[in-house]
């Protein structure tokens, strides 16, 4: 009994005087270690007559239940000394600039930006954002649009096609958004009034131009729908979307299969030094086509061109987006180079609002 009493007090005085985890961990070892001097004791139990391990069993048990205890005293003990220790030495220095987390850090495509900005300009007008399928049926990209079967106007877009299927129908890479349209008024009662912004498909690649590229359409269809409407609308867009009080808009005939009449919109700028501002000046330049929605297609879509008009508009995203931000080329909008983004890109946090201002 002595020897185990003389043995608890030898390893309770070593874990008093261990002075770091280490230390103590090393005292933990030699006392319930695999060779350990308690570990050694516990064996010894096997080999004593029942009386005996009736005495000496309850003994080296406490034994083991004091080492076991002192040990977790001492390691909370040496835990809370050594915090308290790190807490007294290191500080925090709060004038440091705020590290920048990743969703400061990401940066928004001027593509997805603009589309932002139209869906902001557009929804506070009153308009709701349609969205369909980049491949089309023939019939949705062009015959619904009144581009008669085989006739020149189909030969305007450079279409990417696949290969016909066994009944001779062929499906395509949408050259326009306006099957989107189509399927909106095929779905939908008026009063109509939507915006589809999406990307668009044509056989065609150059300097400004690329195979893929991005359209915003508008519809508008009602009861007594006027171009006077068109062009207050349009009017309203440049001035919220170029960010400027007031700019003159120009409106010259034109030519689109789906409208009647049609009407191409160019409006005032003034270039300077390679720089080009909104809003002033004497020169002029084309951003968008428009027109009143011709009866055959309006027709085609389940609609009575007695009881209701309409008139739309379409132009490219990717270059008024190069107009508003001065971006000279188009092709590194695809690129995706992260030093080009990260230069014309903008702040996810900063999401652009009519009430917020558009491009702050
Ligand atoms: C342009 C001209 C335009 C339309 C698109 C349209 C759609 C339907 C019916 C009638 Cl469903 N029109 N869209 C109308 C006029 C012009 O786009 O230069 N786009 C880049």
């Amino acid at each position: 009994m002595t020897d185990i009493n003389a043995l608890e007090q030898e390893i309770l005085a070593s874990v008093a005087a261990a002075s770091d985890e280490a230390a103590l961990e090393a005292v933990r070892v030699a006392a319930l270690g695999k060779s350990g001097s308690v570990s050694a004791l516990l064996k010894t139990l096997g080999a004593m007559t029942p009386d005996e391990r009736k005495v000496k069993g309850p003994a080296i048990n406490g034994l083991k239940d004091a080492v076991n205890a002192a040990l977790t005293t001492r390691r909370d003990a040496l835990k809370n000394a050594a915090l308290d220790a790190r807490l007294n030495t290191e500080s925090v220095d709060v004038t440091l600039p705020v590290r920048e987390s990743p969703a400061e850090t990401g940066r928004i495509h001027p593509i997805s930006q603009v589309i932002d900005e139209l869906t902001a300009i557009f929804a506070d007008m009153g308009f709701a954002v349609a969205e369909g399928p980049d491949i089309e049926t023939d019939d949705y990209n062009f015959t619904k649009l009144n581009f008669p079967e085989g006739h020149p106007a189909r030969e305007m877009h450079d279409t990417f096609y696949f290969n016909p299927k066994p009944d001779g129908s062929r499906l395509l890479l949408r050259t326009h958004t306006s099957p989107v349209q189509v399927r909106t008024m095929l779905a939908k009662k008026p009063p109509i009034r939507v915006i589809c912004p999406g990307r668009t498909y044509r056989s065609d690649s150059d300097q400004t131009h690329t195979p893929m590229f991005h359209q915003v359409e508008g519809l508008v269809i009602d009861k007594g729908s006027h171009l006077g409407h068109l062009k207050w609308i349009l009017a309203e867009f440049c001035k919220a979307f170029f960010e400027v009080d007031n700019v003159k808009m120009r409106f010259r005939p034109s030519f689109f299969p789906f409208t009647e009449p049609s009407l191409e919109v160019d409006i005032q700028c003034k270039r300077d030094k390679g720089e080009i501002r909104f809003g002033e000046g004497e020169d002029w330049l084309e951003i968008l086509g428009c027109g009143m929605v011709h009866p055959n297609v309006l027709r085609n879509c389940g609609l009575d061109p007695d009881e209701y008009q309409g008139f739309a508009w379409g132009m490219g995203i990717d270059r008024i987006a190069m107009l508003k931000y001065g971006m000279p080329d188009l092709r590194p909008f695809f690129e995706a180079d992260q030093r080009w983004l990260s230069h014309y890109g903008f702040r996810p946090l900063d999401f652009p609002t009519l009430a917020g201002g558009l491009s702050n």
